[in-house]
This record gives structure tokens, sequence and C-alpha cells, in this order.
């Protein structure tokens, strides 16, 4: 199991908070999804067999954040 830490910006509230880790814990091998709103930080538990981190990027992306 990996685990890597995004810079995620443009999360406001809760909800964005909820949104990120549905879009990155519906990729396939990703086992955790941890958001800390104050800091922008999204950690991400994964299998590194099945998951990409720039699958992680892609999904935040789409759902409208930004990720440094
Ligand atoms: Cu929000």
């Amino acid at each position: 199991m990996e685990t890597i830490t995004l810079d995620v910006t443009g999360m406001t509230c809760m909800g964005c908070v909820a949104s990120v880790k549905r879009v990155v814990g519906a990729v396939p091998g990703v086992s955790q999804v941890d958001v800390v709103l104050e800091t922008g930080k999204v950690s991400v538990a994964y299998d590194a067999g099945q998951a990409q981190p720039a699958q992680f990027k892609q999904a935040i992306q789409d759902a409208g954040y930004q990720v440094a």
C-alpha cells in the first residue's frame, strides 16, 4: 500500500471535502482518502498495482478543484 499527499486548492466547505473524498475514493485500488479542509491536504492510500496518482489528480480536477 502506497500513500501520497496532494495539495488541493478550491475546497471551501465540508461539501467540497465530501466531493473530493467521493471522487478519489471511486478510483479502483484506493483504500483510504483523508482530507484536511484548512490545509488543502488530501492523503490517499492506494494499491500501486491498481491506481496511479495521475488518476487522483484527474478525478479532483474533473470535480472542479485544482491540484498543485
Ligand atoms: Cu464546498
